[in-house]
């Protein structure tokens, strides 16, 4: 069995996130989404997701160049040929350097539609096993006072840790003071590389809050840094930006630059090489946990049913979808049942994407086919 892909839809959404998110580079209130719809020759339906933001802090994507690689070099390439298994996609991607979110985004909705046509559910497809995954929450930069409200909300809802994000001088003191409230949530800090070796005095002074990790607190590029200052910290370094490829991690653990490795799909290039990091982390016994990119439904379906893979031993940032929209554009949304999403059984996604919620949203959409022949 191969899907051969005829059609292929990318949307463009434009989302209002219900509170702005303030990272250490910079406040969100809105939050480009793009969809992507493949269709079969049979007309099964395949559903990914864009993660770029519209513009390059957190990597060098945007939304723009997302659209503009899909549009020029990979759905072209996806036409090309039948797909026989979506793992074979990171090889004919391979031709186009890095833009992994764009990579990502089409691979999922093929996987997606793979899922589909073997009756499966893409966690199943990825060789998933978990009926249910853990997850926590991030909590962006805002005063103490709302920190503190927003903790104590997560904590209600059951979820199972905390993650604040910090940046030079907004580290140590909000620490100390959630740890004032707080004494035994579970908790970290991600600095989305904030820092740099001339601030280990402020790093090795969260070594006294007993945080579960440190995320990405040096230079994207700098894994040699990154294991200097782990070798000088009690607290584990988590890596995100840093992580773009299995060959990325495995340099990673063979430096001893971290402990544990946030895996996201769309800064990997896809669910297969998701997988690959997951594999290869099981070997190291590094534990992993899936990040979140303050995804729409659909990404975040896929982020559900990746963390379904055994070694996802940590709660991920996959929060609720009502923790970010008013409504998200999936039916049902995204639940979350003390601290635990029930992942859904039926094939492919296991969410359906309401069109009606998403046409509200649109700012454009274009329609690309195979041509004959
Ligand atoms: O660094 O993990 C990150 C959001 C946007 C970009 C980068 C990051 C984040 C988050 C929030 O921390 C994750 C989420 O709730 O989806
Ligand atoms: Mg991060």
């Amino acid at each position: 069995m191969f899907v051969q892909i005829h059609t292929v839809i990318l949307r463009y959404l434009q989302m209002e996130l219900k509170s702005p998110f303030t990272t250490s580079f910079g406040t969100m209130k809105t939050r480009p989404v793009l969809l992507v719809e493949v269709v079969d020759e049979d007309g099964v339906c395949g559903w990914g997701e864009g993660v770029a933001f519209s513009a390059p802090w957190y990597t060098e994507e945007t939304i723009e160049t997302t659209w503009h690689m899909l549009e020029t070099f990979l759905i072209p390439l996806l036409f090309q040929a039948p797909v026989y298994h979506p793992d074979e996609l990171r090889d004919r991607f391979s031709i186009v350097r890095r833009n992994y979110m764009a990579k990502a985004a089409l691979e999922g909705a093929v996987w997606d539609a793979f899922a589909k046509r073997h009756g499966v559910s893409l966690s199943s497809a990825l060789g998933g096993e978990k009926k249910e995954v853990k997850v926590g929450v991030s909590i962006g930069i805002q005063p103490i006072t709302n920190i503190l409200k927003r903790i104590e909300q997560a904590l209600a809802e059951g979820y199972q840790r905390i993650k604040i994000k910090i940046k030079p001088e907004w580290d140590v003191n909000v620490v100390r003071e959630i740890r004032h409230h707080f004494p035994d949530v579970p908790l970290m800090v991600d600095a989305n590389s904030a820092y740099s070796l001339r601030d280990i005095d402020r790093l090795k002074a969260l070594d006294d809050y007993e945080l579960l990790m440190i995320e990405q607190p040096l230079a994207v590029d700098d894994i040699v840094d990154h294991a200097k200052l782990q070798a000088k910290l009690k607290t584990p370094i988590c890596l995100d930006e840093s992580i773009c490829s299995y060959e990325d991690a495995k340099r990673a653990i063979e430096l001893k630059s971290c402990r544990v490795i946030n895996i996201k799909i769309g800064r990997v290039g896809g669910l297969t090489e998701a997988k690959r990091i997951h594999d290869l982390c099981q070997q190291h016994h590094i534990p992993v946990w899936c990040g979140g990119m303050l995804e729409g439904g659909v990404g975040r379906a896929h982020s559900i049913a990746l963390a379904t893979l055994p070694h996802f031993s940590l709660p991920g940032d996959t929060a609720a979808s009502a923790n970010y929209w008013e409504r998200d554009f999936i039916d049902p949304e995204v639940t979350v049942d003390n601290g635990r999403i029930f992942v859904r059984q039926q094939i492919g996604i296991g969410y359906t994407v309401n069109l009606t919620e998403v046409e509200r949203r649109i700012v454009r959409s274009k329609i690309y086919k195979k041509s004959r022949g």
